[in-house]
């Protein structure tokens, strides 16, 4: 099923989740509130990223802003809307931020949730008006209630993810999430200052003719990845790379395609994080009928965590391409 754009169907992210409450198997609320706090930092965010040469508050730190505060780059303002938005909202009780080697507690010790983000990827893309995007990956806490959340929290593994999602600051800015039951795509209606139900039911198409790679680690690539690259140049498929992650992965879920970030002897885990990068995108691939591996025998959702900000490789995307990549191991059923 294409995913046109569909109009808006008139359904505001705050009433849509209020509706599907009932379907969250712990329909306490707190889910839902949580999403909705997310979704207001994503508001801000939004404000921010467009004004950003306006307010010149993009490139180094260092200078003063108009409140005499220091100068922050973008990606730190990202992350201290997320957080604040966070501790505010009550439902978390700690963060793991890219922007912060350690764990950031709310103060929140009854809060059942943890929150793993990456609040602003590729903020270098800023200073040259490319689409960037916010990932979040959400786990309820397995410490006791009342007691400070450890890494254990966060190093439950993809599968115990209870929903995740990304904010696209894009030529419009969407958020698009999933809580296990199907990807659904909320447009940001600016003049309103809501995101607006467009995409109900997003679904990746099986097949596609885009991959996504940065072709400058050509001779770093083992040569698997080298013969699948030129077989689709053999069928000139299209080469779409924007250089953030988050803009790449849409355009693929819409479109039908490969993202792949293979080992390069600068990053020989692969440059992309595993908690906060690649097993949100990973929930939501596989929710929109598609892929994410590292290997014909290992789904991204399947690694075992042992270090918060652990990097990893990363093929996502249709699952016949994905296939073609990797061959049809277990962990990638035969198309169909
Ligand atoms: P490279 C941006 O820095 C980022 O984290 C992702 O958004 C993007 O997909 C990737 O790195 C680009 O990395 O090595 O191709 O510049």
């Amino acid at each position: 099923k294409e995913n046109t754009l569909a109009q808006p169907v008139g359904i505001t992210l705050e009433r849509y989740i209020m509706r599907k409450q009932a379907e969250f198997p712990f329909a306490t609320g707190e889910l839902s509130q949580l999403l909705r706090d997310l979704a207001l930092a994503g508001k801000i965010v939004h404000r921010d990223v467009n004004r950003a040469g306006l307010a010149d508050i993009t490139g180094g730190m260092g200078t003063q802003n108009v409140q005499g505060e220091n100068q922050k780059k973008l990606d730190m303002e990202a992350h201290i809307r997320f957080v604040r938005a966070l501790k505010n909202g009550r439902e978390t009780c700690a963060i793991l931020s890219e922007e912060e080697a350690e764990i950031i507690h709310t103060d929140n010790d009854s809060g059942n949730y943890v929150v793993a983000m990456d609040p602003l990827d590729g903020s270098s893309n800023i200073d040259v008006n490319v689409s960037i995007g916010t990932l979040f990956s959400i786990y309820r806490r397995i410490t006791p209630p009342g007691s400070k959340a450890t890494a254990a929290d966060f190093l439950q593994g993809g599968r115990r993810q209870v929903a995740a999602g990304y904010i696209l600051y894009g030529s419009s800015t969407m958020f698009v999430y999933t809580t296990g039951h199907g990807v659904m795509g909320f447009t940001y209606e600016q003049s309103l200052g809501e995101f607006f139900l467009s995409h109900p039911d997003i679904r990746v198409p099986q097949d596609g003719t885009i991959f996504s790679c940065n072709e400058g680690y050509w001779f770093d690539y083992p040569d698997s990845i080298r013969t699948f690259l030129m077989d689709c140049k053999r069928k000139e498929y299209s080469g779409r790379y924007i250089g953030s992650l988050v803009a790449d992965y849409h355009r693929n879920l819409f479109n039908g395609g490969i993202y792949l970030y293979p080992p390069t002897s600068k990053n020989p885990r692969g440059k992309l994080r595993l908690l906060y990068e690649c097993y949100p995108l990973a929930m939501l691939i596989e929710q929109a009928g598609g892929q994410a591996v590292i290997s014909a025998t290992e789904a991204i959702l399947d690694i075992v965590p042992t270090e918060l900000h652990q990097r990893t490789p990363l093929f996502i995307g249709s699952t016949n391409m994905v296939r073609a990549l990797v061959g049809a191991g277990e962990t990638v059923p035969a198309s169909g």
